[in-house]
C-alpha cells in the first residue's frame, strides 16, 4: 500500500464512513431498535403504514440501481499516481506535465464493452482504459482503449455500431459475444471497420490482465504550449510488465471458473503491494507534418505506425490502491473526453467530436443529473467556483447572492489570464455532410496488421474468425465478410474460407509493409505475479519444492498449493483443493507428485490442459511419474529433472510456448 496519501485520497475523507461498532439509525438519525420486525396491528395482523423504518428501508432498496453504463457497463477500476519524467514546457502549458516533483493522482476504470454489469470478464472484447488525472488545474480524462483505433470513422455511426454489436434485441442473446449475425452484418456493411476488427480478432482481445495491456487515446489530440503552439499527440499506455494474452480455449473456461478473473487479478495485486504500472508515452506529430502520411491523422481507424513516428515515454502511473466501495467508485466515477486541462486540446477527428457530446450527456441520465460532478469520485481537488445552480441533488451551499456575470455586487468572474483558452484554429468549409476522401481506405492498415503477426498470432486470428463467423446464420453475411478478408490478405481470405467450407475469395495483391510493434512477440520477459500451481499429494518430495518455490517467490511469482484435500501436504498448507481448482487459474503447473497423484483423472487433465494451453510444466521428484500418466507429448516447455528451477523460471518468463502442436490433445 501506498505510504504517503494523496490529495484525492485525503479530500475523499470527509466522504467516507468509518467501519465502526455503531447503533442503527433511520436516514434522519433516529434511532433503530428493531429492524427484523415489521410493524404490525396484532403479532399476526397487517403491516402499518407508519411504519416509516420499514418504508424507508424498502424505499431505499427499490431504489438502488442505477442505469448501467450503455457499452462498458462491466468494469474495475483502482486509484494510483502519474510521475512525469521531465517538463514538458516546450509543448504543452498542462501543469501536472511541467512539474516533476508533483504526484498526480488518478483513478482508472477498466472494462469490457459489449457485457452488461455481470457479464464474465474474459470475453473476446475490446477493453476500456480511461484515467482521470486529478490535476491542480482540474480533471483531465484519457478515456481509451486497449486498441488503437476504432470501428468507425464518424460518431454519428456509433449507435449503429453498438446496437449491432449489442445483444440481439429479439432475445438478447448472446451476452459478451460478437460471434453473431448483426455484428457481423455491420462489419460487411462496413468496411472502415476491418482494422479494428483485425484488432479484435486477434489476442489483444483476451488479455491477460488489466496489468498486462497496453492503453490508447485513439484519437489524434493536441498540446498547447505558453506561447499558443499546438503539436498533435496521440496517448499511449505501455504496461511496465509487457503486453500479454490468454488463449481462446482458456477464455472459454475461465469464463466459468472464476468470471471475475481480470477483476480479481487486479484487486489482488493491488492488495498485495504489487499494482500494475503503465509509462505514459506520446507520439508527437508537428502541425507542418500533419499532412505527410498516407492516412488521416483524424481518422480514428488509423494507428501512426511506431516506425513512423517513435513512442516518447513522458511519465508512468502506478495504481497502488482499491477503492472502498465499488458503487461509490467504480461505479460513479463519470470520464468525459472533453474533460482537458489548459494545455491540452482536441483535434477535429469527428469521432472525437461526437465523444466530446456524449460523454456528458451520458452521465446526465445515468447518474441523475448535472450535479453528478459533485460526486465524490468525481469532485476535482482544486475549487469549483461558478455561477452554475440548483437541479436535483445540489450538495452546496452557495452563500453568493449573485449566480448570473457580469454583476457588480460579488466578484465571480472569468479568469481572463490562466483560463481554459481554445486553441485558436483557423476553419473554414461549407456545411456537409460527406466523408473526408482521405478516409477512404479502409485496407491497408488491415493488411499491414496480419502483415506483423508472428505466425502463431496469424493462426489465432484465423481461429478466431472462425469461431466467430460459425455463430454466423446467415450465408450472405459470412460471405460479405470473406469478400472483405480476401482483400486485406488473400491468404487470410483463403484460410478462413477452408474453414467455412467455402471457395477461397480471392483478392488482389496487397503490400508487404509491416509494423513488428504490432506483434505481441519480444514482449518483457518476467516471473513477477505469475500464479503457478504446484501439484501435491502424498508423495511430495518438499525438499524440491521449496527450493523451487523460493526461487520463484523470489522473482515475484506467486505460488499456490493445490492437493487432493485442505489441510497441510509435505509440511505446507494446502491454498486449493483440487477439485476446486483448476488449471485455467495458473500461468504455470508443476507436477510434484506422482505417487498419489498418477492415477487421479483431474490430476492428469489438470496438466494436459496447461499443456494445451502453452503453459510452462515443470514436473520435480516423483511428479514426472504424473506428467508421464497424463500422455504429454515430448514437447517444449515441458521440464523434469532434479534441479529444474533455471530452465522453468526462464518457461515461466516466457508466458507460453505457442508453437506447441496441441491439435491432437483431448483435453
Ligand atoms: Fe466511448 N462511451 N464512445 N469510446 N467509452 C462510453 O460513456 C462513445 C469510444 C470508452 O469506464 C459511454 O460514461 C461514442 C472510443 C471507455 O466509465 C458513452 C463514441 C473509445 C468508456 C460513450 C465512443 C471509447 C466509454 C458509455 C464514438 C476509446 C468507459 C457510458 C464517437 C478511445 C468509461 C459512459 C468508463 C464509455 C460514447 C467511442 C472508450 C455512451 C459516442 C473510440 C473506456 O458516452
Amino acid at each position: 500500500m501506498q505510504s504517503e496519501r494523496d490529495a484525492k485520497d485525503r479530500r475523499l475523507d470527509e466522504y467516507r464512513v468509518p467501519v465502526d461498532d455503531h447503533g442503527m439509525t433511520t436516514d434522519q438519525g433516529v434511532t433503530v431498535d428493531d429492524t427484523d420486525n415489521s410493524l404490525k396491528a396484532g403479532t399476526r395482523g397487517p403491516t402499518l403504514m407508519e411504519d416509516f423504518h420499514f418504508r424507508e428501508k424498502m424505499t431505499r432498496f427499490d431504489h438502488e440501481r442505477i442505469p448501467e453504463r450503455v457499452v462498458h457497463a462491466r468494469g474495475s477500476g483502482a486509484y494510483g499516481i502519474f510521475e512525469l519524467y521531465e517538463p514538458l514546457g516546450d509543448l504543452t502549458s498542462a501543469a501536472f506535465l511541467n512539474d516533476t516533483s508533483v504526484k498526480t493522482p488518478t483513478f482508472v476504470r477498466f472494462s469490457t464493452v459489449q457485457g452488461s454489469r455481470g457479464s464474465a470478464d474474459t470475453v473476446r472484447d475490446v477493453r476500456g482504459f480511461a484515467t482521470k488525472f486529478y490535476t491542480t488545474q482540474g480533471n483531465f480524462d484519457i478515456v481509451g482503449n486497449n486498441f488503437p483505433v476504432f470501428f468507425i470513422q464518424d460518431g454519428v455511426k456509433f449507435p449503429d455500431f453498438v446496437h449491432a454489436v449489442k445483444p440481439e434485441p429479439h432475445n438478447e442473446i448472446p451476452q459478451g459475444q460478437s460471434a453473431h449475425d448483426t455484428f457481423w452484418d455491420f462489419v460487411q456493411l462496413q468496411p472502415e471497420s476491418l482494422h479494428m476488427v483485425m484488432w479484435l480478432m486477434s489476442d489483444r482481445a483476451i488479455p491477460r490482465s488489466y496489468r498486462m495491456m497496453q492503453g490508447f487515446g485513439v484519437h489524434t489530440f493536441r498540446l498547447v504550449n505558453a506561447s499558443g503552439q499546438g503539436t498533435f499527440v496521440k496517448w499511449h499506455w505501455r504496461p511496465v510488465l509487457g503486453t500479454y494474452s490468454l488463449v481462446w480455449d482458456e477464455v472459454l473456461r475461465i469464463q466459468g471458473n472464476d468470471p471475475d478473473f481480470n477483476r480479481r487479478d487486479l484487486w489482488e495485486s493491488i492488495e498485495r503491494g504489487a499494482g500494475p504500472e503503465y509509462e505514459l508515452c506520446v507520439q508527437l506529430v508537428p502541425e507542418s507534418r500533419e499532412h505527410d502520411f498516407d492516412f488521416d491523422l483524424l481518422d480514428a481507424t488509423k494507428i501512426i505506425p511506431e516506425e513512423l513516428v517513435p513512442l516518447r515515454p513522458i511519465g508512468k502511473m502506478t495504481l497502488n490502491r482499491n477503492p472502498q466501495n465499488f458503487f461509490a467508485e467504480t461505479e460513479q466515477v463519470a470520464f468525459h473526453t472533453a474533460n482537458v486541462v489548459p494545455g491540452i486540446d482536441f483535434s477535429n477527428d469527428p469521432m472525437l467530436q461526437a465523444r466530446n457530446f456524449s460523454y456528458l450527456d451520458t452521465q446526465l441520465l445515468r447518474l441523475g443529473g448535472p450535479n453528478f460532478t459533485q460526486i465524490p469520485i468525481n469532485r476535482p481537488i482544486n475549487e469549483v467556483r461558478n455561477d452554475q445552480r440548483d437541479g436535483f441533488h445540489q450538495h452546496q451551499i452557495h452563500e453568493s447572492r449573485t449566480s448570473y456575470s457580469p454583476n457588480s455586487i460579488s466578484d465571480s468572474r472569468p479568469q481572463v489570464r490562466d483560463g481554459y483558452r481554445h486553441y485558436q484554429e483557423k476553419v473554414e468549409g461549407a456545411k456537409i455532410r460527406t466523408r473526408s476522401p482521405s478516409f477512404a481506405d479502409h485496407y491497408s492498415q488491415a493488411t499491414l496488421f496480419w502483415n506483423s503477426m508472428a505466425g502463431w498470432e496469424k493462426r489465432h486470428i484465423v481461429a478466431a474468425f472462425l469461431f466467430e463467423l460459425g455463430h454466423v446464420e446467415r450465408g450472405h453475411i459470412k460471405q460479405g465478410v470473406l469478400t472483405h478478408l480476401g482483400k486485406i490478405h488473400p491468404d487470410l481470405g483463403a484460410e478462413v474460407a477452408a474453414g467455412l467450407g467455402l471457395p477461397a475469395p480471392g483478392g488482389g495483391p496487397v503490400h508487404t509493409n509491416t509494423s513488428p510493434a504490432l506483434s505481441m512477440t519480444g514482449q518483457p520477459p518476467g516471473v513477477a505475479t505469475r500464479k503457478i500451481a504446484f501439484l501435491m499429494g502424498d508423495g511430495t518430495d518438499a525438499t524440491a519444492v521449496t527450493t523451487l518455490r523460493r526461487a520463484l517467490e523470489g522473482q515475484g511469482a506467486i505460488c499456490e498449493i493445490v492437493a487432493p484435500q485442505e489441510g497441510e501436504v509435505g509440511g505446507m498448507p494446502v491454498d486449493r483443493q483440487l477439485s476446486a481448482a483448476s488449471s485455467v487459474l495458473y500461468d504455470a503447473v508443476v507436477a510434484a507428485d506422482g505417487a498419489a497423484l498418477s492415477s487421479a483423472g483431474p490430476a492428469r487433465f489438470f496438466i494436459l490442459e496447461a499443456f494445451k494451453h502453452g503453459k510452462a510444466i515443470g514436473a520435480v521428484g516423483s511428479g514426472r511419474r504424473l506428467v508421464e500418466a497424463a500422455g504429454l507429448p515430448d514437447d517444449v516447455g515441458v521440464i523434469a529433472g532434479d534441479d529444474i528451477t533455471g530452465p522453468f523460471i526462464e518457461a515461466v518468463a516466457g508466458h507460453r510456448f505457442y508453437e506447441r502442436d496441441v491439435s491432437g490433445v483431448p483435453a
